[in-house]
């Protein structure tokens, strides 16, 4: 009964944030469909409500017409899945693959070493080597091996790394590195190997967007990574989880150095927990320069994804501000594209922006066609319906790019724009004066347009801030990013 009460609780209160919401997308393609031409991977996870069939029916709907690849929130952790030695218990796990392969679903595994959500009985054997080795070792042996072949990727490790800027494993309240030494690390991709071969295996940690300064987790993380590589330790990507703030905007570039130093090592780097909170006490308070700023965060991560070839999943952690731990854990709150009605919010509006802005042609994968387009698997529960049905509830998925908001021009372009202070030039297109400029908030929306005069086009009338100026004569034109101060 939590969602009637859920509903009645918060309807008075978000009406009006709600209604400040204009969403440029309203009756667009989904970013599951945009995703897909992209060969990338875009989702949230299943909250554990859920699991427990005790969550708003939106949530379902949603969730698989917008998303895909997904997570499950606590159900495929240790205390979940081996809740007494050597008793294992599949039930959740398999209730999310069912649905996963019923609506086209990539699942990510979350997560296998780690020294949170551990079973109780494990402390039994603290400090004792060789039983730690052999429990870690049949639990990861058991549990990739029931899901092998569908389950596409899992967290091996996660937060291995501590939090004192020392760049050092986490050494303590970790039962598995206290026991065994960090060798517990390099033992578990092995094994995960082992019982799946096929699948793609990730290091996993907060705090690596805070970039590759000496001594950083970051940088600590990529010198393992070269270690793993040398030594052929299976590690075929690392995961961001990027839980961040809303005033944290150096964040987005550092992923993008993240992401350059392990394409070198040849290992792909995934965003996988991405939420962007605003401080607790704001809630009721925010207006609409707060959820742009929001959008404006979600956007510059969904350009850097879609830019850096090595990178594949973008897995925000959550769908609805209405299930978030943030408002149950963190001292923060409504990090997530989707409001406390399931409304969607600018931050949404800035994802489908930046997919536009970056055509399927233009954007590369790291993934084989054996992974983006595989044999439809039967769903083991023969009744699961396939429910890939359109959510017409919420947005009208028939009608296709009915905004004009960005589109890229395919061909390579001869134009080439530069911003000297507030004057744009450009050069290049044949008749430049009648070459028409439109420039586009980070959320897709068109808030100025000129025409081309002398090559050259004012935007003194512009505030500060990052914007999308398109320059188009009719045959050519471009697209590019401009910072305006
Ligand atoms: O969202 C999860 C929350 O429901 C759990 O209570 C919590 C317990 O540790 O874990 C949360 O998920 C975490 C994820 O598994 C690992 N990275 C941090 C996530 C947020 O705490």
């Amino acid at each position: 009964m939590k969602k009637f009460q859920f509903f009645s609780r918060f309807a008075l209160g978000t009406a009006f944030l709600s209604a400040t919401f204009l969403n440029a997308y309203a009756a667009d393609a989904t970013i599951r469909e945009l995703a897909k031409e992209r060969g990338r991977f875009i989702g949230t996870i299943l909250n554990s409500e859920w699991f427990n069939d005790d969550i708003e029916p939106q949530f379902e709907e949603i969730h698989k017409t917008q998303f895909n690849v997904v997570v499950a929130e606590n159900e495929m952790k240790f205390d979940a899945t081996e809740p007494k030695e050597n008793e294992f218990n599949f039930e959740k796990g398999d209730k999310m693959v069912k649905y996963a392969q019923a609506n086209g679903l990539r699942v990510r595994g979350h997560a296998l070493a780690w020294h949170s959500q551990v079973a109780g009985w494990v402390n039994n054997y603290s400090g004792q080597k060789e039983k730690l080795l052999a429990v870690l070792k049949n639990h990861i042996t058991k549990v990739v091996g029931h899901w092998k072949g569908q389950i596409a990727e899992w967290d091996v490790v996660n937060e291995a790394v501590n939090d004192d800027y020392n760049a050092d494993w986490r050494s303590t309240n970790s039962v598995w590195y206290e026991g065994i030494g960090a060798e517990f690390l390099d033992s578990a991709f092995v094994w995960a190997h082992e019982a799946d071969p096929d699948a793609e295996l990730c290091y996993n940690d907060y705090s690596l967007e805070w970039g590759l300064r000496e001594g950083s987790k970051a940088s600590f993380v990529v010198e393992q990574v070269k270690r793993w590589k040398k030594n052929n330790i299976p590690i075929t990507c690392v995961g961001t989880q990027t839980h961040i703030e809303i005033a944290h905007e150096t964040t987005p570039q550092n992923v993008r150095a993240l992401a350059k130093a392990l394409a070198e090592l040849g290992v792909t780097l995934n965003i996988t927990e991405l939420d962007i909170g605003f401080p607790k006490g704001s809630a009721g308070q925010l207006g609409a320069a707060d959820y742009a700023k929001q959008g404006h965060l979600y956007r510059q991560f969904m350009d850097v994804f879609l830019e850096e070839p090595n990178m594949g999943e973008f897995v925000i952690w959550g769908l609805t501000d209405a299930h978030s731990w943030l408002d149950e854990q963190q001292g923060k709150t409504e990090g997530l594209l989707y409001d406390k009605q399931y409304k969607p919010k600018p931050a949404y509006d800035s994802v489908m922006a930046s997919l536009k802005a970056h055509p399927a042609s233009e954007v590369k994968t790291p993934y084989p066609d054996s992974i983006l387009n595989p044999p439809k698997t039967n769903p083991k529960d023969t009744t699961a319906k396939d429910t890939t049905a359109k959510d017409t509830t919420i947005r009208d998925t028939t009608v296709k790019d009915t905004t004009d908001a960005i589109k890229m021009f395919n061909a390579p372009s001869s134009v080439s724009l530069q911003l000297v202070g507030r004057t744009l030039f450009v050069t290049g297109v044949t008749a430049t004066n009648s070459a028409k400029i439109d420039v586009f908030d980070m959320q897709g929306r068109p808030i100025f347009s000129t025409k081309c005069k002398n090559g050259s086009a004012d935007l003194s009338t512009i505030a500060e801030g990052l914007y999308v100026v398109r320059v188009n004569n009719g045959s050519t034109g471009l697209i590019k990013r401009i910072a305006i101060k």
